[in-house]
C-alpha cells in the first residue's frame, strides 16, 4: 500500500515524521525535540499495530534509524551497530534484571554483574584499526550501512591514529560516540552567531553537523571528543573475557573511555548508580540522555544473544525528556529584587526534565527579539535539573495566524513608576528602588534567606501576606510583628507563631558576612560578602571605603566596587542598618585575619573526581575560606590534590610528580578538625 491511499491523518503523520527525519538526520536542523518525535513515532506505530494490513512499505516505522547521506562513501558494517532497548524507571529495569536472571536460570541468591555507564548524546560511530593503525572511521547510519568518515575522525584530538602499547588484536573495531563539550559548543555557536554563521540546536547536533562535513578542514575547527563504549570486529588476537576489563585495555591503548564507567552487583547497585549520576548529570561538561547497563561477562552475552535490532544483555535506562514543546499563552512582566524587570513565558502545562513546568524565562526583550518569539507561539521549553525552565526556541512553521507581538509596559507593572534602561545593558529596571511593592517584598524574601539572615518560617508565601497585609514593610517591621497579629493570619497557629517568634529572636545574632548579603547590594553574592567581611572586619570600614580600596578584595572588581560605594552612599540604606541594629541585630564585629596568617595561605589545592559528601564549589569554599588558592590543573606548583571517586587524569599527575593527595573522607577529617561540619 503506498501512503498516499492511507487515511489523511495517518498520511499526514507519516509526512511529518519523515520531515522531521530529513531535518535530523540530513540537515542537521531539528526543529522539535526527540520527545516530541518520538511521541509522533509511537503514535503512528500504535495505529499501524492496530491496522497491520495498511502498513505501507513507505513508512517511517519500516526504516530503523538514519539514511546514510549521499556526499559519503558507503561503509556496509561487517558487524551491524545495534540499537538498545529502553527503560524509563527502575521498575522497567528490575523487570530487564528478572527476565536475565531467568533466562540464564540463576538462582535467587545470584546476582549479575553489570558494567554501568552514561549515554552520550552524540554519534555512535565505529574505527577500525589494522596492526593498530587507524584505518577507517564510519558512522552508524541505519545500523547496517553507514557513511565513511574516516577523513574527519581523524581530526578529533582523542582518537588515536596509532594505537598505544602492545597486545592489540591484528584487526580491532572499536565503537563508541562522538560528542561535543557543552563549553566547546557553547563557545562555537556564540562565534558563529556573531559572523552570522549558522548555529545549531544543541551539542548533539552540532556534532553530527561536524563529523558529516564534506571538507575534514572545517571538522577539525570543530571542538569534538569521542568516548568508546565497546568492540566490534575482533581477529588475529584476542580481549578480555568481559566489558569492563575490555574497557579498560582500551583505555590503555590510548582510547578514551568514560570515568564513570562502573562495576555494579545486581540491580540495586544500578538503582543506586542511576541516582548518583542523575545528581551528577548537571555538573558534567558533555550532555547524556541516560545510563546503560550491560551484563559484564561476555560468555553470559552470548548466552543471552539478541532480539530483533537490540542486545538481550544491555539496556539503556533513558532520563525524562529535558525537552518538550507547548504553546505560549501570554507573556507577564516580573519586577526583581533589584528592579530588573523580566519577561515570563506563561505556558500550557507541559511534563519535561521530570516535573510539570507552567512558566519559563525570557530574560529579557533582546532574547525575546533573538528568539522572534510572538504570544500564542509553539516553542521548546528545555528544563534541566533544578535550573529555572528556558524557552530555547520558536516553532516558526507551526506559528497560528493571531499571533501577537510581545508588548513591553510602559510603566513598571507592580509601582508604575518609570522604567530605566541603561545604554548596552540587556535589562531594563523600575525605578521605584523600595516603594516598588515587588522590589520591597524580593528584598525581604532576600533578607531571609538561608545564606542571609536565615529566618526558616518566613516563606515567600508568608511575606507576601505580610506585605499585602501591610505589616511588613521594611526589613526591621520584621522584629516587631507581634504575636496577636500574626495569630490572625490564615493557617498560622499558636505553635507555628511561637517558633517563627523564636527563630526571629534567635537570628538576630548573626555575622557580618551574613549581614552584608542581606542587605541585597547588587552583584555582592555570598562570596563577595565573606570576602568584604574577611578583609574588613567592621562595617563602618566597608561604608567608608572608596572604590579603589574595594577593589582590591578579592573577587571584587570595579563595577561591583561601584555598586557597594552607591549603595552606602544612599541615607535611606544607612537608615535601614541603623533600624536594624535598633531593632536587635548584632554580628561580632572583629579584627580581620591577616591573609598570610589563615591556616592555608599561599597553599594551591586542585579538586578532582566527584565529590560525594559535598558539591564542588562547597569544598571550594572551605579552602578559599582558610586561605588556599584553588586552581584547576595540576603542576608542580600545586601543594595538595583532593581525590574524589572516580578520579583520573589529575589524580595519576599528582602521583607522579608526588604531590600530597586527599580521599574524599581526609579531607572531610581535616575540615571537621577546623570545626567545619559538613
Ligand atoms: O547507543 C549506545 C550508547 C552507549 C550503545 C551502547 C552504549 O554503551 C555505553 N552500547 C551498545 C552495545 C549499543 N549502543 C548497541
Amino acid at each position: 500500500m503506498s501512503v498516499d491511499k492511507l487515511p489523511q491523518e495517518i498520511q499526514q503523520l507519516c509526512e511529518e515524521i519523515d520531515l522531521h527525519n530529513y531535518r535530523y538526520h540530513v540537515l542537521d536542523e531539528p526543529t522539535v525535540p526527540d520527545a516530541h518525535y518520538d511521541k509522533l513515532f509511537k503514535q503512528l506505530k500504535a495505529w499501524e499495530s492496530a491496522n497491520p494490513a495498511l502498513v505501507s512499505a513507505q513508512s517511517p516505522t519500516q526504516r530503523v534509524g538514519a539514511r546514510p547521506n549521499n556526499g559519503f562513501k558507503q561503509i556496509t558494517h561487517e558487524m551491524p551497530m545495534l540499537s538498545l532497548d529502553n527503560a524509563f524507571n527502575a521498575q522497567e529495569l528490575s523487570d530487564f534484571d528478572l527476565r536475565l536472571r531467568e533466562r540464564l536460570g540463576l538462582n535467587a541468591d545470584k546476582d549479575i554483574e553489570y558494567a554501568c555507564e552514561p549515554k552520550l548524546d552524540g554519534i555512535a560511530v565505529s574505527l577500525l584499526y589494522e596492526n593498530g593503525l587507524l584505518i577507517r572511521g564510519a558512522t552508524r547510519g541505519d545500523g547496517a550501512v553507514g557513511e565513511d568518515i574516516t577523513h574527519n575522525v581523524r581530526t578529533i584530538p582523542s582518537i588515536p591514529l596509532k594505537l598505544r602499547g602492545s597486545g592489540y588484536p591484528q584487526k580491532l573495531e572499536v565503537r563508541g560516540e562522538i560528542y561535543m563539550l557543552k563549553a566547546g559548543f557553547e563557545a562555537m555557536n556564540a562565534k558563529a552567531q556573531r559572523s552570522g554563521d549558522k548555529t545549531f540546536v544543541n551539542p548533539r547536533n552540532a556534532a553530527a553537523g561536524s563529523i558529516r562535513q564534506l571538507d575534514p578542514r572545517i571538522t577539525a575547527t570543530r571542538p569534538l571528543e569521542m568516548c568508546c563504549y565497546s568492540i566490534g570486529v575482533v581477529e588475529g588476537g584476542e580481549v578480555p573475557a568481559d566489558h569492563y576489563a575490555t574497557l579498560q585495555l582500551l583505555n590503555q591503548w590510548g582510547l578514551k573511555i568514560n570515568p564513570h564507567l562502573l562495576k555494579s552487583t545486581g540491580i540495586t547497585d544500578t538503582i543506586s548508580y542511576i541516582e548518583k549520576m542523575q545528581q551528577l548529570r548537571s555538573q558534567l561538561p558533555y550532555e547524556i540522555d541516560g545510563l546503560v547497563f550491560k551484563v559484564n561477562n561476555f560468555t553470559l552475552q552470548q548466552r543471552l544473544g539478541f532480539i530483533s535490532r537490540a542486545p538481550r544483555w544491555a539496556i539503556a535506562y533513558k532520563f525524562p525528556a529535558q525537552e518538550q514543546i507547548t504553546q505560549v499563552e501570554k507573556v507577564e512582566f516580573q519586577v526583581g529584587r533589584t528592579g530588573a524587570i523580566t519577561p515570563v513565558a506563561r505556558l500550557t502545562p507541559v511534563f519535561v526534565g521530570g516535573v510539570t513546568v507552567s512558566n519559563a524565562t525570557l530574560h529579557n526583550m533582546d532574547e525575546i527579539d533573538r528568539l522572534q518569539l510572538k504570544v500564542g507561539d509553539w516553542v521548546v521549553v528545555h528544563r534541566a535539573g533544578d535550573v529555572i525552565p528556558k524557552v530555547v526556541r520558536v516553532i516558526q512553521d507551526k506559528r497560528p495566524d493571531d499571533a501577537a507581538e510581545v508588548e513591553f509596559p510602559d510603566g513598571c507593572p507592580v509601582c508604575q513608576s518609570a522604567i530605566v534602561k541603561i545604554e548596552g545593558e540587556a535589562i531594563s529596571r523600575c525605578s521605584g528602588g523600595l516603594t516598588c511593592a515587588a522590589q520591597r517584598k524580593e528584598a525581604l524574601v532576600h533578607y531571609v534567606s538561608k545564606k542571609a539572615l536565615d529566618i526558616d518560617g518566613l516563606g515567600e508565601k508568608l511575606i507576601d501576606t505580610l506585605v499585602s497585609k501591610e505589616m511588613v514593610a521594611k526589613f526591621d517591621d520584621i522584629y516587631y510583628l507581634s504575636k496577636v497579629n500574626l495569630m490572625r493570619l490564615e493557617r498560622m497557629g499558636d505553635k507555628s507563631v511561637d517558633k517563627l517568634l523564636a527563630t526571629i529572636e534567635r537570628t538576630k545574632k548573626t555575622s557580618l558576612e551574613k549581614f552584608i548579603y542581606a542587605l541585597g547590594i547588587r552583584e555582592v553574592g555570598e562570596a563577595t560578602a565573606r570576602n568584604l567581611a574577611n578583609e574588613f572586619g567592621f562595617l563602618q570600614r566597608i561604608i567608608d571605603a572608596s572604590v579603589e580600596r574595594l577593589e582590591q578584595v578579592t573577587d571584587v572588581g570595579p563595577i561591583v566596587a561601584k555598586h557597594i560605594v552607591s549603595f552606602f552612599a544612599q541615607t535611606h540604606n544607612l537608615q535601614v542598618i541603623d533600624s536594624l541594629r535598633s531593632a536587635g541585630v548584632t554580628w561580632p564585629e572583629a579584627e580581620p585575619i591577616a591573609e598570610d596568617e589563615l591556616l592555608l595561605a599561599g597553599k594551591v589545592y586542585v579538586l578532582t573526581g566527584t565529590l560525594e559528601q559535598m558539591g564542588r564549589s562547597e569544598a571550594k569554599a572551605h579552602l578559599q575560606e582558610m586561605g588556599a588558592k584553588v586552581a584547576g590543573s595540576v603542576s608542580k606548583k600545586t601543594d595538595c590534590v583532593v581525590a574524589g571517586a572516580a578520579a583520573g587524569s589529575k589524580l595519576k599527575k599528582a602521583e607522579d610528580l608526588g604531590i600530597e593527595v586527599l580521599t574524599e573522607q581526609q579531607f572531610v577529617d581535616f575540615l571537621r578538625t577546623q570545626g567545619i561540619e559538613i
